[in-house]
């Protein structure tokens, strides 16, 4: 029989029968203890029920898969962000959407805390980008209709700093207190990770949410520079004057004429070049390697 992994807690599988919905309990097969593919969190499996037991025989191909954390066959994602408490880290976000635009995963950009600033630009650098935003105080069910929408029917995960509210915006859509959240730490105000493990939720409305905790590990791959400059789908590819521009310093940079008439967010574009150097300083390497 056919089912999905929701759950994955030392060595015991919860699936989601394809065919009932309900939910069974399954171990892995011998296999895969001795192959790099282990099961996986949203995984599509083949039970074997033959036994007394279910026992996890086949995964399907996945279309994407996250390592930290292990998370499998995921087409939406809400990049959560506090505007403050704690104060956005505007570089991780853009590498997160770099890594769902390299794995064929739509990103929502959620910015908590509303109630706790009076001012808050960073929704204004990300709408000037295609990528829907909102903001919203995560405490209040009502903030959480947009993000409820763009999950509706989808495979999401929440993705973001400790202590933003993934959490506190998981027990709001799902409707009941389902993961514990943790307050800041007074010390540091960053959150306590709170938050440890991964598991698909089912939404009311269809889909499946995963909170996390985390990926804050996550580095984009860009094989080259012309990769990176692609996975910012707001910069106007095509249209500078030399056909290799880095969009650097190059005369005719259709990217930096964009930054200039403020159609891109400065903070976007130098992020764009911090990467760009990380993208260089590795293609080097590899060069000296190669030669
Ligand atoms: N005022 C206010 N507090 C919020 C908001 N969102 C979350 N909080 C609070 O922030 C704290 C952390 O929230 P969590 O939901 O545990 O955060 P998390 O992102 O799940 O954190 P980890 O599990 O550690 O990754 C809790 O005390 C929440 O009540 C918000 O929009 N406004
Ligand atoms: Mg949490
Ligand atoms: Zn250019």
């Amino acid at each position: 029989m056919k089912g999905r992994i929701l759950k994955g807690i030392g060595g015991f599988y919860t699936i989601e029968s394809a065919d009932s919905f309900d939910l069974l309990t399954a171990k892995a097969a011998g296999i895969f203890r001795h192959q790099k593919l282990k099961p996986a969190v949203g995984d599509y499996v083949t039970l074997n029920d033959d036994a007394d037991s279910y026992v996890i025989v086949d995964i399907e191909k996945r279309r994407n898969y996250f390592i930290r954390p292990p998370v499998a066959n995921v087409d939406r994602a809400v990049l959560v962000f506090a505007l403050s408490h704690p104060k956005p880290d505007l570089l991780l976000l853009d590498k997160l959407l770099i890594a769902c635009e390299e794995n064929g995963v739509e990103a929502m950009i959620c910015l908590t805390k509303r109630d706790t600033v009076s001012k808050a630009p960073t929704a204004e650098i990300y709408r000037k980008t295609p990528y829907p935003v909102c903001e919203i105080n995560a405490t209040d069910p009502r903030d959480l209709a947009p993000v409820a929408e763009f999950c509706a029917g989808h495979t999401v995960f929440l993705a973001g700093p400790s202590g933003v509210g993934k959490s506190t915006m998981t027990n709001g859509l799902i409707g009941e207190k389902t993961m514990d959240t943790g307050s800041l730490s007074a010390k540091l105000g960053r959150g306590k990770h709170t938050t440890r493990h991964v598991e698909l939720l089912r939404l009311k409305n269809g889909g499946y949410l995963a909170d996390t905790p985390g990926f804050s590990s996550l580095a984009p791959a860009c094989e080259d520079e012309a990769a990176l400059a692609k996975r910012f789908p707001e910069f106007p590819l095509g249209e500078c004057r030399f056909l290799d521009c880095r969009h650097k310093a190059e005369p005719g940079c259709a990217v930096r004429a964009a930054v200039e008439a403020e159609e891109i967010a400065v903070s976007r574009y130098e992020n764009y070049l911090t990467l760009l150097k990380t993208v260089e300083t590795a293609q080097n390497k590899k060069g000296r390697r190669g030669k």
